[in-house]
């Protein structure tokens, strides 16, 4: 918040300047094109940077050589010549390969959608847990470049004594990194153990689990059912580390955890590292998918969630789908009439629409969630039954 009265000089550095580009395919409706990129943005925005300038191209897929086309290639080179630019960020990963090639034309730092994402999370991580999980999925995403310059190397430098020296100190480097992946598993291993202990210690309650897109407001409801101090923000990954609370609603205590958010295309790496933290979704009893009906991407969030779910086996699990941030698109929310757009959205006769931020219709969601909670809880605890006020 900025205080008028007291003036401040600023000694931050200037943030640095990005361009964004990104390839489509030829199908891909313009609007569903405009909001990837305005994710790139906001993803470039949350890691610190100022987006100056945004180029599209329609292909089949990304050119081998350069990822856009020449023509293309050729107008962002002039673009960057005549402005000043830090960053060149692209919207999928590159291979090293393409990374050497946009270097040579463009002269200033690339940066591929992964590497952005890990630098993000890297910002974020505050546990010991996530930055192990984080510096694990940096470390590996280095590992296969450092493989492939290699063997870039050794070809084109080739021939009689010059594998020598280059060749060891590649090898040396591969093996520093792969001590280093090897180092933080075990560290994360030891840490993913302290943590089951700690979840089997809590095993006997209900557990429900916040899942969702990045940003969808996982953490403001987290925060409003919970009442707890939980970081929410309007940048991507606000958290990238699961909280866990108790939370008793109609005098059935149940836990809840806010999660790590998904996003599309997220770097394979990230997966792998985040396997633990995605086990707080796999040992839930109850997922409660937050949807942000705000924004124009809403369903093809809603499916990377899904995919995600499935991939990690647990789109069966019963899940609450909770369409958030109708404040925004409904001025009359707090009627709670759904216009006919949000009827014929709704996926699920059980979803629910609310704003968390305005706190609409969140006793209609306790009450969803607590019915939920409640036949859990009796499968868990049968004898509950006898005792129990219901
Ligand atoms: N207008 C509106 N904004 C909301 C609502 N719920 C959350 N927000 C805002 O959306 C932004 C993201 O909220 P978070 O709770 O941090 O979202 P998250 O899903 O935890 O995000 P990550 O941790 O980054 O995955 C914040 O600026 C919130 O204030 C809502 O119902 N309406
Ligand atoms: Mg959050």
């Amino acid at each position: 918040m900025q205080n008028n009265k007291i003036k401040t000089f600023s000694t931050a550095k200037p943030k640095e300047t990005a361009i964004l580009i990104s390839v489509i395919g030829k199908n891909t409706p313009a609007d569903i094109a405009e909001e990837h990129l305005e994710e790139l943005a906001f993803l470039v925005r949350t890691a610190g940077a100022v987006v100056t300038a945004r180029f599209i191209q329609r292909l089949e897929k990304p050119d081998l050589r350069t990822y856009v086309g020449k023509g293309k290639l050729e107008e962002i080179v002039a673009y960057v010549k005549e402005h000043e630019t830090d960053l060149v960020v692209f919207d999928d990963d590159l291979q090293p390969s393409q990374v050497r090639n946009l270097e040579q034309a463009l002269k200033t730092k690339i940066l591929d959608r992964s590497l952005l994402i890990l630098d993000i999370f890297s910002l974020r991580a505050r546990t010991a847990r996530a930055r192990t999980q984080v510096e694990l999925a940096q470390y590996e995403y280095m590992l296969p470049r450092l493989t492939n310059m290699w063997t870039h190397l050794s070809k084109q430098k080739g021939g009689i004594g010059m594998k020598g020296p280059g060749e060891t100190e590649l090898e040396t480097d591969r093996r520093i990194v792969r001590d280093k992946i090897a180092l933080l598993k075990k560290k994360l291993a030891k840490i993913d153990k302290q943590a089951l202990t700690q979840r089997k210690n809590r095993d006997r309650m209900v557990r429900v689990t916040l899942v969702g897109y990045t940003n969808v407001g996982k953490s403001t409801l987290m925060r409003l059912l919970a009442k707890a101090d939980v970081f929410a923000e309007n940048k991507l990954f606000a958290t990238v580390d699961s909280t866990v609370r108790k939370v008793v609603i109609g005098q059935i205590p149940f836990l809840l955890t806010d999660t790590v958010g998904f996003i599309r295309k997220l770097p394979h790496g990230l997966i792998e590292s985040f396997k633990s933290t995605l086990d707080e979704i796999r040992e839930a009893d109850i997922l409660v998918h937050v949807v942000d009906i705000s924004s124009p991407a809403w369903e093809e969030q809603y499916q990377t969630v899904m995919n995600t779910l499935a991939e990690i086996n647990c789109a069966d699990k019963t899940i609450l789908h909770v369409y958030n941030k109708i404040d925004r698109v409904m001025p009359a929310a707090e009627t709670g009439q759904l216009p006919n757009w949000a009827k014929k959205s709704r996926k699920e006769p059980s979803a629910v629409y609310i704003s968390a931020y305005k706190k609409i219709n969140i006793d209609l969601l306790r009450n969803k969630l607590l019915q939920l909670v409640k036949k859990r809880h009796y499968q868990i605890f049968p004898n509950y039954l006898k005792s129990s006020p219901y």
